[in-house]
């Protein structure tokens, strides 16, 4: 099968309104038509202002969180129906930094990556294990757990459009980056419980990224692994050589 790659840049809670559009309209420019398809994933006040700039070119805009109820009392929040209507065409869904600081569940994460595809928003759902539970030996049944989770009630149709993104935690935001191997062994793990859940067929359209310290010197590499589809990208993304990334 021929997975089209994937490389999409989680901007987190970084730049304003004014900051983003400039910086989004200059990089996109660059990216055009580059081979993988390239999503920026900004913050929800960014997100409109980011999609006019990137307009006329092939990169998408993506949000980075949003709510599993379609509306509803929730002070706060955003619904997935609001950012379709938007024009975005992607959110990450069960982030580390969700988990970890907003007490997001995997539970959460199905009814959001539920709420995301009926709206046909393509969920960057993300899984990875702690540095703990890698030195305990789990990361292989905790990430299946994670996997098997997130996909609860959604049809094998459904799922091949959604996008795994494989962030082990101890490598995120600290320059230690999982080794290309380390990588795909647990991106392979993944595509295996994907066939497992459902068939070899559905398994093998899904795409799963690596996320954790991509950076330009070491994107090719991982890129080349064979069960990994691309890269969810955090600090490199908010840099003009995310070029580099994305044209690796
Ligand atoms: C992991 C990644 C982006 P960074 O969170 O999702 O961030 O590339 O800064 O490690």
């Amino acid at each position: 099968v021929l997975r089209r790659k994937i490389i999409a840049g989680n901007w987190k809670m970084n730049k304003t309104p004014n900051e983003a559009a400039k910086f989004a309209k200059e990089l996109a420019v660059k990216l055009n038509n580059s081979g993988a398809e390239c999503v920026f994933c900004v913050p929800f006040v960014d997100l409109i202002p980011v999609l006019e700039a990137v307009k006329g070119t092939t990169v998408k805009v993506g949000a980075q969180n949003m709510h599993f109820e379609a509306n509803g009392a929730y002070t706060g929040e955003i619904s997935a129906g609001m950012l379709a209507e938007t024009g975005v065409s992607h959110v990450i869904i069960g982030h580390s930094e969700r988990r970890e600081y907003f007490a997001e569940t995997d539970e959460a994460v199905n009814k959001k990556a539920i709420q995301a595809l009926s709206n046909s928003l393509i969920p960057i759902i993300c899984v990875g294990e702690k540095l703990y539970q890698r030195e305990q030996g789990i990361t292989f049944d905790l990430v299946r757990m994670q996997t098997r989770i997130a996909l609860k009630d959604i049809s094998a149709k459904t799922a091949e459009n959604v996008v795994i993104a494989y962030e082990p935690i101890w490598a995120i935001g600290t320059g230690k980056t999982a080794t290309a191997e380390q990588a795909e062994e647990v991106c392979k793990a993944i595509r295996a419980v994907l066939s497992e859940i459902y068939d070899e067929t559905t398994a093998g359209k899904i795409r799963i990224q690596y996320g954790g310290s991509v950076s330009p010197a070491n994107a090719k590499e991982l890129f080349s692994m064979p069960d990994i589809d691309g890269g969810l990208v955090g600090g490199a993304s908010l840099k003009m050589d995310f070029e580099q990334i994305v044209c690796y």
